[in-house]
């Protein structure tokens, strides 16, 4: 400008004048076009392409003048922890029936979004309360601009409307012909819109003042989206148009196969613009010059196939939700995910509901609903299901998810604007520690949690704070009796949840004793024995004789033991692993009756006294019988002093420990004279 007053005190011809008119015009334009460069550059020197601004804001309908519908600065929402999104609060907009397709723009805490009960609203982003609201004619479904502290939006009542985003004072209106649907771009200090008139505009986004216009487009339901130096738009009229954003001269347009009711969407990388139609199908063009780069097929199997929603554009892949049902007695929708460059199909997620509705991506999480019962989150590459919430009403808009600040806002068709946040703490799972009942002194434990942390827990063992590392603890020396160790961990949103284990240490071996067993001796050969533990739940280890140890229980039984002695040896083991001192029984096992055999002389001369050894193949007790007397204890050997001449008989037999009786000997001895 400086030039130009120079240039204006110079004392130069006349014809210089048309000179200067024709530099003005040169440097206003230059003005405008390095307004919109300074975007683009702001972008480039965060490393991010062009138009995407790093914030944490939300100002316009898919956030970015590209419409990508990104936030790139969310970095606390994940793929651990959108599971636990929950309803913070929801803010009654008035909505009387039907619903508003406008979709919410957020910019330092205020969240703006138009009503179908005609009002604007500007709501507090913490709570949900109405900083102010602003009443139109008529229903509002244009998503807000907010640009320089000014918000811009189109009414149903044929009118744009720029308002102090502070206050919703009236700063200018500008009347069109008929409803403005339309989201409104806003950038270098103008305001792109179209209206259902057919009339796409270029204002001054200062005084609402026209700077250029194109008509003659049929309804412009949707919002319009800027390239390098070129805003593109579509219409009813089943045409893509790109305008030069200064001049508002038609660079180029394209056909689409049905009318254009998506915000087209570009993506720098491939100088590609990307759009939606009514015949079902996502259609890629050259940016500059609006050749066809690809198209899908048509999406969805339902008539009528619909692309309504806009195009959301992340990481070289291009999402979109379809329509597939004629909503009477169909109800279809599907989200697909392309590789933005090719047009291939990368994934598919059924959305049982038709769906307008344009995902947002944050951090690698896309959220998106159908018309129907249900919002969803999906991994962004993926497309596998991580999160979704359920309504008794309809979400039923064809605006979209807006992600601010780690939180997830959209309109819903029973009137409630929502606000979504991860108010779920994290959970501790143990993947390794003490039985709940254990005889070691030490315990070692090592756990995952269920979401990303921020910092390591907080342990306590028996409530004294304990150090532990992000996912251990180890301790030693513990004391019998109940132990508890509690978990304090903090999620990325600051969630604190305490997950808590108890176990008990046992250090002390039971008592056991045997209540029952054989007498000793006993001619019982299959014995049952009784055993118990001073501590209950106990169980039982067992040994007989020379056998190895086994588990048993109380009531041990042998069957069919052979004689002789046996030795029964019972230990009780406590739950917590620990081995009581044995107790045992002895007993000698005598079923079998005892055999004798006795040698001695059968004839002998008179006057010598005659000797008898007795003989049993077990321990007994001899008895002998002489010449019919009664049985007397009778040990080995059995003596006769001088027996008398004639004859004499001697009868033995003899009993064992239990008192089976032997075989009977009888010796008849002769004496001779
Ligand atoms: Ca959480
Ligand atoms: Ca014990
Ligand atoms: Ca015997």
């Amino acid at each position: 400008m400086r030039i130009l007053n120079h240039l204006h005190a110079s004392p130069i011809f006349l014809a210089i004048g048309l000179l200067i008119v024709m530099l003005f015009s040169i440097v206003l334009g230059l003005t405008h076009l390095n307004q919109i460069n300074d975007i683009k550059t702001e972008a480039s020197e965060m490393g991010l392409p062009p138009q995407i601004k790093i914030s944490n804001n939300w100002p316009q309908f898919h956030n970015t003048a590209n419409r990508g519908g990104v936030n790139y600065s969310e970095n606390v929402l994940d793929s651990t922890n959108v599971g636990g999104l929950k309803m913070k609060w929801r803010a009654w907009l008035n909505s009387t029936g039907g619903y508003s397709n406008s979709s919410p723009a957020v910019v330092d805490g205020v969240i703006y979004v138009g009503s179908n009960d005609s009002n604007f609203y500007a709501i507090k982003a913490t709570d949900g309360s109405i900083v102010w609201k602003y009443k139109t004619e008529a229903s509002i479904d244009s998503s807000p601009a907010v640009y320089n502290g000014v918000v811009y939006f189109g009414s149903d009542d044929h009118k744009i409307y720029a308002l102090n985003s502070a206050d919703g004072t009236k700063l200018w209106a500008f009347s069109t012909g008929d409803k403005v649907s339309s989201s409104p771009l806003v950038a270098a200090g103008v305001v792109y819109i179209g209206s259902n008139d057919g009339i796409f505009r270029a204002l001054n986004s200062s005084s609402g003042s026209l700077i250029w216009q194109n008509p003659n487009m049929w309804e412009i339901r949707k919002g319009s989206t800027l390239g390098i130096g070129i805003v593109y738009v579509a219409s009813d009229k089943s045409i893509l148009y790109a305008f030069d954003a200064k001049t508002g001269s038609i660079k180029w347009t394209a056909p689409l196969g049905g009318m254009g009711r998506s915000t087209p969407s570009t993506a720098s990388r491939y100088n590609f613009v990307y759009v939606g139609a009514e015949d079902g199908r996502l259609y890629a063009f050259d940016a500059t010059t609006g050749a066809l780069k690809w198209k899908t097929p048509v999406l969805g199997v339902i008539t009528p196939s619909v692309v309504r929603s806009s195009p959301t554009i992340w990481n070289d892949k291009i999402y979109v939700t379809t329509n597939e049902g004629d909503g009477v007695t169909t109800a279809d929708g599907h989200q697909y995910a392309f590789n933005a460059e090719t047009g291939q199909q990368l994934w598919i997620a059924h959305l049982p509901d038709m769906s307008g509705f344009s995902a947002a991506v944050a951090n690698g999480i896309l959220f998106t609903s159908g018309f129907g019962h249900n919002a969803y989150a999906f991994d962004a590459v993926t497309g596998v299901k991580l999160w979704n919430a359920g309504f008794n009403t309809f979400i039923g808009n064809t605006g979209g998810a807006v992600v601010v600040n780690s939180n997830l806002y959209f309109l819903n068709q029973d009137g409630y604007l929502y606000d979504y946040a991860d108010l779920t703490g994290p959970d501790i799972i143990f993947d390794s520690s003490p039985k709940s009942l254990t005889n070691l002194p030490s315990a070692t434990f090592s756990w995952h949690a269920s979401e990303n942390l921020v910092g390591s827990p907080t342990c306590t063992l028996d409530d004294i704070v304990v150090p532990c590392s992000l996912s251990s603890y180890a301790t030693a020396g513990l004391k019998e009796g109940p132990h508890i160790i509690k978990i304090a961990a903090t999620d990325k949103s600051n969630n604190v949840k305490t997950t808590q284990y108890s176990w008990t240490v046992d250090l002390t071996p039971p008592t056991v004793s045997i209540l029952r067993s054989p007498l000793n001796p006993t001619t019982e050969n299959s014995p049952t024995f009784n055993i118990s533990s001073n501590e209950t739940n106990s169980t039982f280890l067992c040994k007989l004789d020379s056998q190895s140890q086994q588990t048993c229980n109380a009531w041990p039984k042998y069957t069919n033991l052979p004689d002789g002695n046996h030795t029964f040896t019972a230990w009780a083991v406590d739950q917590a692993g620990n081995t009581s001192a044995p107790a045992s029984s002895s007993w000698l096992q005598d079923a079998t009756a005892p055999t004798i055999s006795v040698n001695g002389p059968t004839s002998i001369n008179y006057g010598t006294s005659p000797s008898w050894t007795e003989a049993a193949n077990e321990t007994v007790t001899f008895y002998c019988s002489k010449d019919g007397g009664t049985y007397k204890l009778c040990p080995s050997p059995t003596l006769m002093d001088k027996p008398s001449v004639g004859t004499h008989t001697i009868t033995w037999y003899a009993v064992d420990a239990v008192w089976h009786k032997s075989n009977y000997v009888t010796i008849n001895l002769t004496v001779n004279p």
